[in-house]
């Protein structure tokens, strides 16, 4: 810090210097070619200092695993979320630890810095590697594979508890078909309950362009037995649904199961259109209908409170 000042000491001394140099003397000139090059060699030392800060920084809040990935720990910091990431300036997408409040211990999440940054990602489907036909012990820890590019996971239900009863959040839900096309929902107030509470489900306010199949309010008649309003969660091995039969063991899923669903995104990977005895593939009605599987799916969360672009 010592050094700036003097920098900034130099070049104050140099534009008062200057101000009053206003006669073309020699003296004069010289000793404004002298400053200059002093100056220039303080602005240099800056920028030395600044790029040694930066990369000791670095130093102390990376880790690389034994596979080589690399985490971003935030060294003496403890982030809650993505959000939080985003807004101490870490603007590249990767594994970052944070700790939600109620979380007894820390997690590593992806933290996605794109459409506007700050979003931890608690879902991934993308080519089918991982199945999603899960005992609720698996969904209650997460499972599958964060961390290569394009791996397929749950972050699981008791994360996804801590990070959305820590505030407001908002959910959003990418998707892709097999055909390139890419649609987008999102839901404001985001919540999912406790284990207690089967992970009971709440959202507000649908925006986006694949429509709101999570509401289903897209037909009034078949709200009742296909929105995901208010559902608890459901697994093979733990049937929490509105069906007399098994809605999770039917559709291949572990989800907020109604009598049966409208969205299943946790669903059976199939390759587009599918025949099938019940519909358990990746299904979001309101885009493609119960019989067309989708290509990739991405679902994430971020604090309502968070403004984009901050610095
Ligand atoms: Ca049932």
């Amino acid at each position: 810090m010592g050094k700036t000042e003097g920098w900034k000491g130099v070049i104050l001394g140099f534009m008062f210097f200057t101000h009053i140099c206003v006669s073309s003397s020699d003296e004069c000139q010289q000793e404004n070619v002298r400053l200059r090059a002093q100056v220039r060699t303080l602005q240099e030392r800056v920028a030395t200092q600044q790029a040694l800060l930066s990369q000791l920084h670095s130093q102390h809040t990376q880790v690389s695993t034994t596979d080589g990935i690399h985490i971003d720990t935030g060294g003496e910091v403890e982030y809650a979320d993505c959000t939080q990431v985003y807004n101490d300036g870490k603007r590249q997408s990767g594994l970052y630890v944070i700790k939600p409040l109620r979380s007894p211990s820390k997690i590593t999440v992806y933290c996605d810095m794109t459409e506007g940054g700050g979003w931890t990602v608690f879902q991934r489907r993308t080519d089918g590697k991982e199945s999603f036909y899960r005992r609720w012990a698996e969904y209650k820890k997460g499972f599958g594979n964060m961390r290569s590019p394009g791996g397929e996971f749950w972050l699981g239900n008791d994360n996804l508890h801590y990070l959305t009863s820590q505030g407001d959040y908002t959910l959003r839900i990418n998707m892709e078909d097999f055909e390139g096309n890419r649609r987008f929902a999102v839901y404001k107030s985001f919540k999912v309950a406790d284990e207690k509470d089967g992970y009971q489900l709440r959202f507000g306010e649908y925006t986006g362009t694949a429509g709101d199949s999570l509401a289903g309010s897209y037909h009034p008649e078949v709200q009742w037995w296909a929105s995901h309003q208010g559902m608890k969660f459901s697994t093979y091995d733990k049937d929490n649904d509105r069906y007399e039969l098994n809605c999770a063991r039917e559709d291949k899923a572990g989800w907020w199961f109604n009598r049966c669903h409208s969205a299943n995104l946790n669903g059976f990977y199939y390759r587009g259109p599918y025949t099938a005895v019940t519909d358990n593939g990746i299904v979001w009605y309101t885009w493609h209908g119960w019989w067309y599987s989708l290509k990739s799916v991405e679902m994430k969360v971020r604090s309502a409170h968070f403004e984009p672009n901050q610095v």
